[in-house]
């Protein structure tokens, strides 16, 4: 007889703002699904109702404060703890619709740190440069994929200065030395304009 194989499920992200419509949008995705004779699932980042959640929930209300870094493990140990049933539904063909994840975890921690310098190179001229390749990750293809992804995630940011790192040594440090020096007199007005009142 022929052997059957579950078809694995889809795992389905859904990221965007506070209040726009995600949760809503997943519960109808859901529902339709579910009509069209799927197997589906719905959780929501960050899960409030493990412990860890409870911790998290707290600090979104404002009733208890975190270290930034502290809660910004705290979350991704909120998606840990869930993840492995998460797999283990997916492989056993359930389509599981995520509202936030990982991206989440990034964009709303990143939003509230200081000014990056984004150091860009092409994967081609990276691969030049010495000791290139000695470690994992070190290819052009997960390169390329990288650059992409920190170039979506940068895009339109203000308080991302992006440098070109294909330049020389003592180019890149002049534009990053520029970079600092226009972040720090931005902190100069603030800090004078908060004086004013
Ligand atoms: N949030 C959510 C984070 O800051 N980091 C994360 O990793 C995740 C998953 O929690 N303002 C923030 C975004 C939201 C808040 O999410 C609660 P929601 O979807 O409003 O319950
Ligand atoms: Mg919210």
């Amino acid at each position: 007889s022929q052997q059957t194989r579950t078809q694995r499920g889809a795992l389905i992200v859904v990221e965007g703002l506070d209040r726009a419509g995600k949760s809503s949008q997943c519960e109808m995705l859901q529902t339709y699904l579910k009509e069209q004779g799927h197997s589906v699932k719905y959780i929501r980042f960050p899960d409030r109702t493990t412990p860890i959640g409870k911790l998290i929930d707290s600090y979104l209300r404002g009733s208890a404060n975190q270290e930034d870094h502290a809660i910004h493990l705290l979350f991704s140990a909120n998606r840990w703890e869930i993840a492995k049933s998460i797999e283990e539904d997916i492989n056993s063909g359930i389509t599981v619709i995520v509202d936030r994840y990982s991206y989440s975890g990034a964009v709303y921690s990143a939003a509230k740190a200081n000014p990056t310098l984004s150091l860009d190179i092409s994967a081609e001229e990276a691969a030049k440069r010495g000791g290139y390749g000695a470690e994992r990750y070190e290819n052009e293809t997960m390169q390329t994929r990288v650059r992409e992804l920190f170039r979506t995630l940068f895009e339109r940011q203000k308080d991302v200065y992006v440098v070109d790192a294909g330049k020389t040594l003592t180019e890149v440090s002049k534009d990053i030395q520029n970079a600092v020096l226009n972040c720090l007199a931005c902190l100069d007005t603030i800090g004078s304009l908060r004086k004013l009142g």
